[in-house]
């Protein structure tokens, strides 16, 4: 099986200095016997912390709910003592947006003109997206599909960040990872760059460093979905020992100050949930209720073929749960620093992500729909990798045909 890696077999390794990123890479990757995982961080248990874990203070920047992300003042985020910069977000999805997130990146960002690793052997469909090439003679297309460039695309072997070789960056996306560096004091990030990474179970990423863009003082931000991950975050040099961490759908991990360019690989994948299942945050379900709490919908919104599901399934919410839920989209002006007008009413509208619920429904799917994707994701992680390449307002733009 092709690993994501093969992209950096180029890179030079000092053979006199001892190399701990291979190291542990070459650990946490072996599959008989398995390696012993008690020294991996999991941010879900303080017990696994070990002195090495503080908890991050994001509270004086707090956010409203947008792009399906909880308020930041909810947010449980984290920093290394070994590691100056790094954060670790856990989670900080709405229900249903993750569904919304990997959807985007299993049907829509694997389209042309995007780049993708596939461009070296096939001659994919422009009018097509890979999933929807994926059919007959061609069907293991996305079991092949390693990676994606968004903004700007490049051949590895040559990092050129050119004018000539950038297309669009999703709209949404941006909003996205704009807003999660607004949250971290980042207020004017520009995400020019993103490579969205597809591993199969059993795929993994070698060590390296992320040191192309011209302008290194702006974060690296990497969202994950579907499978769950052992990371490795070390160093400026080989020689310092990565730590390694678990990665589970919807967390966040940011990249800034000295860990900007800190070695990092994932050296495995870790399987969740039984064969052909989903992790529990992207399951069919949630997707549903959550789109009903969510975005406000109404079972008049939605098309023919899910409005009876909805009625039955929206007979099952507790009242209780929906009214919570809707006060959480509650616009206080005032309390909150807010990167979007945002009218001050009870309910206001603008809570409801209104962009983000449109651009669901276009891509909204039957159950039977999510099932395909389900499967896919019950054996994938997927990575979104987003940068800002230059410094503030020399951003390119956009060459898209
Ligand atoms: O998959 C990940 O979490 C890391 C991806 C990465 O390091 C990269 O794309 O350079």
């Amino acid at each position: 099986m092709a690993d994501v890696d093969a992209r950096y077999g180029n890179e030079k390794i000092s053979t006199e200095r001892v190399d701990f990123v291979r190291e542990e890479y070459k650990r946490y990757k072996r599959k008989k016997p398995p390696p012993d995982f008690s020294e991996v961080i999991d941010f879900q248990d303080p017990a696994t912390f070990g002195g090495r874990v503080e908890e991050l203070d994001l509270k004086d920047r707090a956010l409203r709910s947008k792009f399906g992300l909880k308020r930041s003042t909810e947010w449980q985020a984290y920093k290394l003592s070994s590691c100056p910069g790094f954060m670790f977000i856990v989670n900080p999805f709405l229900p249903g947006a993750q569904h919304y997130w990997t959807l985007r990146c299993m049907m829509d960002f694997p389209r042309k003109p995007n780049v993708c690793n596939l461009d070296a052997h096939v001659t994919l469909d422009p009018s097509k997206s890979v999933w929807e090439e994926s059919t007959g003679e061609k069907s293991d297309l996305m079991e092949r599909l390693r990676w994606v460039h968004l903004g700007y695309h490049f051949d590895y072997n040559v990092v050129d960040y050119k004018s000539e070789k950038y297309y669009e960056f999703p709209s949404d996306l941006a909003g996205l990872t704009r807003h999660i560096a607004n949250a971290i004091g980042y207020p004017d990030y520009s995400p020019e760059a993103g490579i969205v990474n597809y591993y199969p179970l059993g795929g993994s990423m070698g060590g390296h460093t992320d040191h192309y863009e011209s302008d290194l003082s702006w974060p690296l931000i990497s969202l994950s979905f579907g499978q769950s991950a052992i990371f490795l975050i070390g160093g400026a040099t080989r020689d310092i020992r990565p730590s390694a961490l678990y990665i589970r759908s919807g967390d966040l991990l940011i990249m800034s100050g000295e860990s900007r360019t800190a070695f990092h690989a994932v050296p495995r994948i870790m399987k969740v949930g039984e064969e052909n299942e989903a992790p529990p945050s992207l399951k069919w379900q949630k997707s549903l209720e959550a789109l009903i709490r969510l975005y406000g919908l109404d079972a008049s919104d939605m098309n023919e073929d899910v409005r009876n599901v909805c009625k039955e399934k929206k007979d099952n919410i507790n009242h209780a749960s929906l009214n919570t839920a809707k006060s959480d989209f509650e616009c206080k002006q005032g309390s909150e620093i807010d990167d979007l007008p945002c009218k001050p009413t009870e309910t206001c509208d603008c809570n409801k992500l209104e962009f983000f619920g449109n651009s669901f429904r276009k891509n909204y799917v039957n159950q039977e729909e999510w099932r395909k994707f389900e499967i896919y994701l019950s054996k994938t992680r997927i990575n979104i990798n987003v940068r800002q390449v230059h410094e503030k307002g020399k951003t390119v733009e956009s060459n898209c045909p």
